[in-house]
């Protein structure tokens, strides 16, 4: 072999190499708590973490302390692995797809958005379908399939394999009230440690197992179902009842009790209601 052979050797094993490295990254793609960041106009970084498909119970057992009668539990099987949003959707986010920041609290930057209704999510040439058309223009991850998560895969989500109240424990130390709890204070923006009752930067509490921020408290988020009743047998894939009045909000709100904050929680709203503490956090099926 002359000098001319043993580089092109050289060469194919630097691909075999190059394909290895490929292969080992898309195994690592199938993993739980893998992340994405996509662009948003302006450079605003969007970060959505990867959630494993799997069985989990969803509501709260008849016990639970302050529950609602509305969370009936129940299995739940999500056949897909799905991305969600790292953080809540902010104000930069939103004006950087939409060209407007509609907050009441309109500090911009990395606060949370709020005073968006669900239809100004889903509507044709809403936040979704502009994000979307970004997303396709530009040929990144995600393109034409973001959305709302459905109210499973948020509960799934927010408790991370957990099964307690809260996705850091059950917390009976405290009551539910806005009393402070040093407990509460480390992980979420409720009333008991956010006193003006405004929402704050999303990602200044502590993650929940997967790596999630402000899935309790700060602002509610709305989820894609219909509100409705639970069913007690077991689900695969639900995407909550084809049609209602009311959408379903997740995980409370910065100037709401404790107890608005646990994971099972279902809050109630109206399709096209605006108000200073509803904002959202998006989903993918990659
Ligand atoms: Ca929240």
């Amino acid at each position: 072999m002359g000098w001319q052979g043993a580089r092109q050797l050289a060469v194919v094993a630097a691909g075999v190499l190059v394909l290895a490295a490929t292969v080992a990254v898309t195994a690592t793609a199938s993993s739980a708590g893998q992340e994405i960041t996509v662009m948003l106009p302006g450079n605003v970084p969007l970060v959505l973490v990867r959630i494993p498909a799997g069985t989990f119970t969803m509501g709260s057992p008849s016990g639970e302390r302050n529950r609602g009668d509305d969370e009936t539990q129940h299995q739940v099987t999500l056949t897909r692995d799905y991305y969600i949003g790292k953080y809540e959707v902010t104000q930069a986010q939103w004006r950087a797809i939409m060209g407007s920041n509609p907050s009441y609290f309109s500090s911009g930057g990395d606060y949370a958005v709020e005073q968006v209704t669900w239809n100004d999510i889903t509507e044709s040439g809403g936040f979704l379908a502009k994000l979307n058309r970004h997303l396709a223009s530009t040929r990144q991850p995600g393109a034409g399939q973001m959305r709302l998560p459905t109210e499973a895969e948020w509960e799934r989500a927010a408790r991370g394999g957990t099964t307690t109240r809260f996705s850091y424990g059950d917390v009976l130390d405290c009551d539910d009230s806005c009393k402070p709890c040093a407990t509460h204070a480390q992980h979420m923006r409720w009333c008991g440690n956010n006193t003006p009752g405004r929402p704050a930067l999303v990602g200044s509490m502590k993650p929940n197992p997967h790596g999630l921020y402000d899935v309790h408290g700060n602002v509610f988020e709305w989820v894609q179902d219909w509100y409705g009743p639970y069913s007690s047998s077991a689900q695969k894939d639900p995407k909550g009842p084809w049609k209602g009045s009311d959408r379903v909000i997740r995980g409370g709100r910065s100037d709401s009790p404790a107890n608005w904050c646990r994971s099972a929680y279902r809050g109630i709203k109206s399709p096209d209601t605006r108000d200073a503490h509803t904002g959202l956090r998006l989903a993918w099926s990659p």
